[in-house]
């Protein structure tokens, strides 16, 4: 009698599994750039960061607060002027150094449908020197 209920046991737990599977997404930082797809699926993800340039970048990654406009995002990032206000709760930083394109660095995160997300480097390549994110170090993605 037992042994009956086991495929359904089965499939019930094998259901439950891959509804929770994170989409994988790579983000490839270069020098000055972010490698990544514009659109993403919502749900959970595991973001992997991996550095391929040869100087030191950050990927921070924010989710815009709703009803603020992508542009009006990038242009307070570009002008120098405080985000904290345009984002909904904390960012996410992760780090890659020259030399470990082969050791990604990954987050898990719950992409919200509609929205907006950030990814951006504020380092710079010395005093006087341009920030990355005015380099090319901006990405903005949707979320569908
Ligand atoms: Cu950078």
């Amino acid at each position: 009698m037992k042994a009956r209920f086991w495929p359904v046991l089965a499939f019930a737990v094998f259901g439950c599994d891959r509804a929770a599977v994170p989409n994988d997404v790579e983000v490839v930082a270069s020098d000055y750039a972010f490698a990544v797809a514009d659109t993403l699926p919502a749900g959970p993800a595991r973001i992997h960061y991996r550095h391929a340039g040869a100087v030191l970048h950050e990927m921070i990654l924010g989710r815009l607060r709703e009803g603020v406009r992508p542009a009006e995002f990038a242009d307070s990032l570009a002008h120098g002027r405080k985000v904290r206000a345009l984002l909904d709760g904390g960012t996410a930083v992760l780090f890659g150094a020259p030399g470990q394109s082969s050791f990604p660095v990954s987050i898990g995160v719950t992409l919200v449908r509609s929205r907006h997300y950030a990814l951006w480097c504020q380092f710079t390549d010395g005093p006087d020197k341009a920030r990355h994110m005015t380099m090319g170090m901006f990405k903005m993605l949707d979320v569908r």
